[in-house]
């Protein structure tokens, strides 16, 4: 069951997969590696991922944190906005972590 509170659990589990500095902000790099990796069946090329992320941070501005970049309200706000499933996008992460586990 898709209870809002198990699914800000996982948006926070996504947020902090990706917030690689840990300084509670998604940068444009930990966002393109977000991207990159909900959409495993997409090669996109550096233009498309700067078009994306132009999106996000322009859409999203207001919860923009500087240098930090997307804070976790902000991400929450772009799975309310229907811009991914979270579901899938916390599988897609989960099992790229079990798979990186496996290969070392
Ligand atoms: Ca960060």
């Amino acid at each position: 069951m898709a209870t809002r509170g198990s699914r800000s659990k996982k948006v926070k589990r996504i947020f902090q997969q990706f917030d690689t500095n840990r300084d509670g902000g998604l940068n444009r790099e930990e966002m393109a590696a977000l991207v990159v990796v909900v959409n495993p069946r997409v090669k996109f090329s550096d233009e498309q991922i700067n078009a994306i992320l132009d999106e996000v941070f322009l859409t999203y501005g207001e919860f923009i944190d500087g240098e930090k970049g997307l804070t976790y309200d902000g991400l929450l706000w772009t799975y309310d906005d229907g811009a991914g499933d979270v579901d899938r996008d916390f599988d897609a992460v989960e099992s790229k972590k079990g798979a990186e586990k496996r290969s070392t």
